[in-house]
């Protein structure tokens, strides 16, 4: 690579050239452009290959962003030449905390942040040649899309699925924001890191808990990897339990346990309350008040999910109260613990120490007791029991039942004596819906004095934000409170004045349908025209990163049922297909101390990694890529670099579509040096005409290229439509270059299809040598090869002949003929021909395709 300019004469392989000629070109002529009439598209069939729409920001693009949309790329041309109507749009989820964060740093508002972001986006997904329909872009933050976020707002509102409620809250003081539990992790922010505590405030909710069991079930049906299934599972955390109705002695309260587990009830030896549970007030001991205070306000600033993973040192205090069994009227101690959640179940727990091992953690370590009540022959004395199998001890009326005849008979017994009912838990909570940040979708709702709200109709929308704030987000108070009164204040036809709900909706609303607007982006009646709906609907294929496996993926899920549930959509799933594409790695150095080196900042030293000046040795690792590694290695560089193609051609090579991989520039210039191959077979280097080797003539004149065509033919198809080994199609492109590249001569319709084959996955340099072999305009508009089996002797198989028993020959036919070609084939068989030749044929036999067997006179 080092002297590629001064190798440079005028027709060798000059992707920079090539590259920006056919951009213009494709753009010129609106070849990736969609139509958006129902006329124009209704006959055929249709692909829907969605990317997920990234968040613009600062940054810009790397290497590793690339490989889902060069993915999607390939298979939306791979579809457009197929025949097929493909709509493949991009678009912007642009609201969010970054660019708000950007503004306070730079002094300047966050739509200018996002508007350069944008362009910067759109300007290098251009530059690698991206199939994309640009005039369907959309802007999340922009009025005209986000006046159909609120109008869609109003319809969970209508339906009773958005609310406001004073709800525990994970508040995060650097940010002054709440957060929505998913983007809480281990006591902190996921994104920054910050810390978030615990607080009760007055929130927006989506009650996305009505949709558990549908969000469920419906998993069942859809084209998604099992582990992405499997975490959706997890989220929504189905539990069948019974609830059971424990008393307090001496005392009227009552509380309620949840328990999956009802026939280990006669082994509860203790009760544990969490340290937020409402009865608390009333139930502790003067003696213990003091110690329970203060063991409360230690653990209620933990959030859940540092309670969850410590439960192993689960910590906990005795209330001096005592709950009554109920089936046996048993007085067992009530304690508090952080191991108990409030926001699970009841926020109480019957514990079972015998057969829960988080009951046998803190059973241990404050000596309550432990009773065995299901016993199993291949339990060992004095370790913790096993639950699953066996039959009931110690359990009164249970007692020598099995594990499931015990539960059945005590969720009847509670039942009877109403001390018990059946009951369905899920982990999944109410959706914390509003953030008090500027950069984010108004709420279409007004408060007013008497504590009533009002909507706002939808023929008034958008709500837009106050474009004049003064942008210093800094301080706790909510940004949107210092709009200004012509605002804030909404005088109704009623003459009631109210004032603007000043909380906005979180950067999760816009992603939640972005994919239904590309259907009608530019609709300013409606949000999508329905006839559009259901032709396009649902997405085929949706490709993204992993980190949205949960989350993003949920919510939307559960705003389409709603859409589905209003009639505005035909389909109650939106995404068919899910493709997670791998992470890519790069490779970091970092010096004894721990510092960082960028790639140029280091060289080689006998053998060793070393800093370029001081020669001090780093250490070099295969990392994920991240600014703090200084190992980003950025898109603009490697096209700058190799072009558009071989970026391309290398982010499927790395490895499995699923598994990312290393990058590894030595890699990229092994993709280059194809290129330059691929080129020079084409291309007389000294005229830039088409090579001399490329000849008018059947192509039947090289039956053996022409197999090896087809072979590829079949691998490419299958591995473009399968996704994931996209890398093994781009080896056999390589493979079939080779063949091409010793020939004297190539028949021009083999040249003809190698350069289809190849074009989705490197499209500048195959529409340059299609123009050089003859053709006009875009190779797009060709279609993809048909398969043709007759010269696919590959995959053919081997059939013994055999004359009265005797084996005497083996042809080779295509798979898949039927036993009168078999036959006929054999008897054209020369060997055959010698031995049937003076005998008339009695009988054929052919067994399973596999042997033909003669008999003669
Ligand atoms: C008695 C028992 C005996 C239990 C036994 C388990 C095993 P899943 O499957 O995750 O739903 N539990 C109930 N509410 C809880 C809360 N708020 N925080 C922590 N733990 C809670 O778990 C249900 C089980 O988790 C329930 O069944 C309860 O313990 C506990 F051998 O009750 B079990």
């Amino acid at each position: 690579m080092e002297n590629l300019g001064a190798l440079m004469s005028k027709y060798v392989y000059n992707p920079n050239f090539i590259e920006s000629k056919w951009q213009k070109f494709w753009e010129d002529e609106k070849i990736f452009i969609t139509p958006t009439e129902l006329e124009k598209i209704n006959e055929k069939p249709k692909m829907y290959i969605l990317d997920m729409f990234p968040y613009p920001s600062g940054e810009g693009l790397h290497v590793g962003h690339a490989k889902g949309y060069t993915a999607s790329d390939v298979l939306s041309r791979f579809w457009r030449m197929r025949g097929v109507n493909v709509l493949h749009p991009m678009g912007w989820d642009s609201f969010g905390l970054p660019a708000e964060r950007a503004a306070e740093r730079e002094g300047i508002h966050p739509a200018e942040i996002t508007e350069r972001n944008v362009n910067n986006f759109r300007r290098q997904m251009k530059r690698i040649g991206l199939s994309y329909d640009w005039s369907r872009e959309i802007d999340t933050s922009r009025p005209e899309y986000y006046k159909w976020t609120q109008w869609i707002f109003l319809k969970l509102y209508e339906k009773g699925l958005a609310y406001i409620a004073d709800v525990p809250v994970n508040w995060c003081p650097a940010l002054s924001t709440v957060l929505s539990n998913e983007e809480v992790y281990d006591g902190k922010y996921i994104e920054t890191g910050d810390i978030v505590e615990k607080r009760i405030m007055r929130q927006w909710m989506l009650k996305i808990t009505s949709y558990a069991e549908r969000l469920l079930n419906d998993l069942e049906g859809l084209d998604w990897p099992d582990s992405i299934k499997e975490l959706q599972r997890n989220w929504i955390g189905k539990s069948v339990g019974v609830n059971i109705e424990f008393s307090i002695k001496n005392q009227e309260e009552k509380f309620i346990v949840f328990t999956t587990r009802p026939e280990t009830i006669f082994g509860v030896t203790f009760c544990v309350l969490s340290p937020d549970h409402p009865l608390l007030d009333k139930i502790i001991e003067k003696e213990q008040l003091v110690t329970v205070q203060r063991y409360i306000q230690d653990t209620v600033s933990k959030t859940n999910k540092q309670r969850l993973i410590s439960s192993e040192e689960a910590t906990g205090v005795f209330t001096g109260s005592y709950a009554i069994n109920p089936v046996n009227n048993e007085e067992i101690p009530i304690w508090i613990s952080d191991y108990v959640l409030n926001l699970y179940g009841t926020g109480a727990v019957m514990a079972v120490p015998a057969h829960d091992s988080r009951d046998f953690n803190f059973a241990k370590k404050n000596n309550l007791p432990i009773l065995q009540v299901i016993k199993d022959d291949n339990d060992e004395e004095d370790v913790k029991y096993r639950s699953e199998k066996g039959i009931c001890v110690n359990s009164g009326f249970l007692d020598g039942l099995s594990i499931e005849q015990a539960r059945k008979k005590i969720i009847d017994w509670l039942k009877v004596e109403k001390k018990g009912v059946q009951t369905t838990q899920y982990r999944l909570r109410d959706w914390l819906f509003s953030r008090q940040r500027y950069w984010g979708e108004p709420f279409p709702i007004v408060h007013f004095q008497d504590g009533t709200i009002k909507t706002i109709p939808p023929d008034q929308l958008p709500v837009t934000l106050p474009e004049k704030l003064e942008i210093k987000f800094k301080g706790g108070a909510l940004p949107l409170n210092r709009a200004s009164d012509e605002w804030l204040m909404v005088e109704f036809p009623d003459g009631k004045i109210g004032f603007r709900e000043t909380n906005t909706m979180p950067q999760w609303a816009g992603s939640c349908w972005y994919y239904l607007r590309f259907l009608d982006p530019h609709n300013n009646n409606e949000p999508w025209d329905s006839r559009l709906e259901k032709y396009w609907m649902p997405v085929d294929i949706y490709i993204g990163g992993i980190e949205h496996a949960v989350l993003h993926l949920l919510y939307s899920r559960f705003w389409h049922k709603v859409l589905y549930d209003c009639g505005l959509v035909s389909t109650n799933e939106p995404f068919k297909k899910l493709f997670n594409q791998g992470l890519l790695l790069a490779q970091s150095f970092q010096d004894e101390r721990g510092k960082y080196y960028y790639a140029n900042q280091v060289e080689k030293f006998n053998n060793n990694w070393v800093v370029k000046n001081t020669k001090e040795p780093v250490k070099t690792k295969m990392d994920k890529m991240s600014k703090s590694k200084l190992n980003v290695v950025s898109l603009d560089d490697v096209v700058n670099k190799y072009g558009a193609d071989s970026l391309r051609l290398y982010e499927l090579f790395i490895g499995p579509m699923s598994a990312g991989g290393p990058w590894q520039m030595d890699g990229i210039d092994g993709i280059y040096r194809f290129l330059q191959k691929v080129w020079r077979i084409f291309v007389d280097e000294r005229t830039g005409e088409l090579d001399k080797r490329i000849v008018n003539c059947q192509d039947s004149e090289d039956p053996e290229l022409g197999k090896e065509l087809y072979k590829s033919l079949k691998i490419i198809t299958d591995k473009i439509i399968d996704i994931d080994k996209m890398n093994v199609a781009v080896s056999q492109l390589m493979i079939l270059s080779t063949q091409l590249q010793k020939r004297q001569k190539v028949p021009i319709g083999i040249a003809k299809q190698f350069v289809k084959l190849l074009s989705p996955f490197a499209p500048h340099i195959s529409e340059e040598i299609w123009q050089k072999l003859g053709e006009k305009g875009t190779i797009l508009k060709a279609s993809w090869p048909i398969e043709n089996s007759d010269m696919l002797i590959e995959h053919a198989v081997k059939i013994a002949i055999q004359v009265d028993g005797k084996f005497r020959s083996v042809i080779e036919i295509p798979l898949n003929c039927s036993e009168k070609t078999i036959i006929e084939k054999a008897l054209q068989d020369e060997v055959i021909v010698r031995f049937v030749q003076q005998k008339d044929i009695l009988n054929t036999f052919v067994v399973d395709k596999k042997i033909v067997n003669f008999v003669t006179k």
